[in-house]
């Protein structure tokens, strides 16, 4: 039997975890964060890809590779969570399931970020655990696909 894999999605701006206001996001860098979801994923026997980018077009390309090759994503689209039809779409498109993770608690932050464009198509939402919402999300990620 294959090994079924996972893909750890990030979007813009979470290259600078660990640098970017640390008071918000922490003081984990993305390497932390893919090493920790990474030893979720391998205990119970899924492999990890990762793949972080600033830029739209990319996190759409690399959501619809998923299909026939990735189980399941996690998937942290930071700012645009808020503005974008476009990755909503990519999401709905796809049949691998998506929770969608935010570091901060959102809806404790400006009104602009309590909203999000994508939550109605995403299997699940970890919200404001810190970076821990990743292995958190990964754990009910996986509980979903084996069960
Ligand atoms: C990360 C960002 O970059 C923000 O744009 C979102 C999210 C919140 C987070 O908490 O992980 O509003």
């Amino acid at each position: 039997m294959q090994v079924q894999r996972l893909l750890l999605l990030n979007g813009p701006n979470l290259n600078r975890l660990g640098q970017r206001e640390p008071e918000t996001y922490g003081t984990d860098t993305i390497e932390d964060i893919i090493n920790k979801v990474k030893e979720v994923a391998e205990e119970h026997s899924f492999q990890l890809e990762h793949f972080q980018s600033n830029h739209e077009g990319e996190l759409i390309d690399k959501l619809h590779e998923t299909e026939g090759e990735i189980s399941g994503v996690v998937f942290n689209p930071a700012a645009y969570t808020h503005t974008s039809v476009a990755l909503r779409d990519a999401v709905a498109s796809i049949t691998a399931p998506v929770i969608e993770v935010h570091i901060s608690n959102v809806h404790q932050r400006e009104e602009f970020r309590h909203r999000s464009m994508l939550a109605a198509v995403c299997a699940g939402q970890v919200v404001g655990f810190g970076t821990d919402g990743y292995r958190l999300a990964t754990l009910g990620l996986i509980e979903k696909i084996i069960n």
